[in-house]
């Protein structure tokens, strides 16, 4: 362990590193049981790597510790108060341990028979998968290892605890690009500027944070590159990622894993060099989308009519078929619930039509007269009673204005048509009508057509405006043409 500022919990008398399975020992500079779950794991009669009590018979260390042969594991004669020793009868090393890489280093280890909880010797809980650990969670790390590289703990020997930051995974691997790999079973912490690390000896030992009361094991001291090196962080096997392989292994009595939770946005997420490229920020259309279409209707009611505005109008097809929405203005006024003429919406609850359209149909009796907004489909989208018939009253053809008995809440489907009132489309100009044509006879759906105007020849009253002629069967004189 290598400090700026060693700090020791005085826990342990010297005797402390002679056990093989040690609870921490404090005297009044510390608490006593400050680590209740640090262990020391001892070969040939010496300290080799730490641990962690994750139940009252396993304990959780680093797989390179037992690389090199699994005997001579044995226990220190003197003992002290607090200490419990026990033989190892079982050793799991992770199956897909990769000493070259270092990946997967983490390992479980079985004592002979199992230890009894006391203040001195506790368990720790472990990280459940899906734990976060943002870039500076602040970290504790304990251990007996060295105090620098090659530089062993001095006399007495207490058990070391340094506190670091989390250094974010991203960060983490700029730091070691072309030395080690870190991937997502890795966590990293130390200090940019170096000065605290966990070193050689400290190996298997915990990696703690506190959540609430609780402390947490996030990582098992694994690797780095020397030791308290600047932006050389130490390298920790993630727990939280051996969740389910911890379980595979403890089938009784498992350790206690707890999910820890960072809050807020991880500033790793900002850090990036060469190797690890900058996150780019994919915009949520599927959010933004639906919400701008909820509210489009509170827009439209909030911001003054625009005539002509035909969303749906790509004008894609050429022949005579309307795509929904095409045509928004086109309405079809009706009698008795029958089709008499195309219209056109000009306002909220104003309709064009022909005037032709009613002079056939003077009411004697009363007649109700119906704005019905059809669908291309022939679906509905409104029906309003018309309360107020206007007719023009000129030598040439008339107009009719229909006044609805309501306003019309305006959509995609539904929009008022601009109408020209400078004699502004001059010959040659292309312009459609679309309709219904008679219902029944070539078929129910709205149909278009493309024209252009053309001059009405000599004697033409500057009331009217011709088109070219409509090659469209179903465009009688009953439907009325949009132009535009
Ligand atoms: C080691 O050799 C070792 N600075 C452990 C931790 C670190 C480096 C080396 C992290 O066991």
């Amino acid at each position: 362990m290598v400090s700026s500022s060693l700090y020791h919990r005085s826990c342990c008398d010297v005797v402390c590193l002679f056990l093989f399975v040690l609870s921490c020992c404090v005297t009044s500079a510390a608490p006593e049981g400050a680590w209740p779950w640090q262990v020391s794991i001892h070969r040939g009669g010496g300290h080799i790597c730490g641990g962690s009590l994750i139940n009252n018979l396993w304990v959780l260390s680093a797989a390179h510790c037992f690389q090199s042969h699994m005997t001579g594991l044995n226990t220190q004669e003197n003992a002290n108060a607090n200490e419990v020793r026990r033989t190892i009868v079982e050793l799991i090393n992770h199956e897909s341990y990769n000493p070259s890489t270092n990946d997967n280093d983490i390992a479980l280890l079985k004592m002979a028979s199992t230890v009894t909880f006391t203040n001195y010797i506790r368990p720790v809980c472990l990280a459940a998968s899906g734990s976060t650990f943002h870039a500076g969670t602040d970290s504790w790390i304990t251990g007996w290892g060295s105090i620098g590289s090659g530089i062993s703990l001095p006399s007495p020997q207490n058990l070391m605890e340094v506190e670091m930051p989390v250094i974010g995974n991203r960060k983490c691997k700029c730091d070691y690009a072309g030395v080690f790999l870190i991937n997502d079973n890795m966590i990293c912490a130390g200090l940019e500027a170096g000065g605290k690390d966990s070193c050689q000896g400290d190996s298997g030992g915990p990696m703690v944070s506190k959540q609430n009361s609780r402390w947490i094991q996030s990582g098992v001291v694994s690797f780095g590159r020397g030791c308290a090196r600047p932006n050389n962080p130490g390298v920790y096997a993630r727990v939280s990622r051996y969740q389910s392989w911890i379980n595979s292994k403890i089938t009784e009595n498992q350790p206690g894993f707890i999910t820890f939770t960072s809050s807020g946005t991880d500033s790793d997420l900002s850090a990036s060099c060469s190797s690890v490229p900058p996150l780019t920020t994919t915009p949520p259309p599927t959010t933004t989308t639906p919400l701008l279409r909820r509210l489009l209707p509170l827009l439209r009611r909030l911001l003054p009519v625009v005539c002509g505005q035909a969303p749906l109008n790509s004008l894609a097809s050429n022949g005579t078929s309307v795509s929904a929405g095409q045509w928004p203005w086109v309405a079809s006024v009706q009698k008795n619930h029958t089709h008499m003429c195309g219209g056109s919406l000009i306002t909220e609850n104003a309709v064009l039509t022909d005037a032709s359209c009613f002079s056939r149909s003077v009411s004697k009796n009363w007649v109700f007269y119906f704005l019905k907004g059809l669908d291309a489909s022939w679906s509905f989208l409104y029906s309003l009673l018309v309360t107020n018939i206007t007719v023009s009253n000129t030598s040439g053809s008339n107009v009719a204005v229909l006044h609805l008995a309501s306003s019309l809440t305006l959509s995609d489907h539904v929009q008022p048509i601009c109408v020209d009132t400078e004699l502004s489309f001059s010959d040659g100009t292309s312009c459609y009508s679309a309709g219904w044509g008679q219902q029944g006879a070539t078929g129910q759906y709205l149909e278009q057509v493309k024209t252009t105007v053309q001059s009405c020849g000599t004697g033409s009253s500057s009331e009217s405006f011709c088109t070219g002629v409509f090659t469209l069967e179903q465009v009688t004189d009953w439907d009325t043409p949009t132009a535009y």
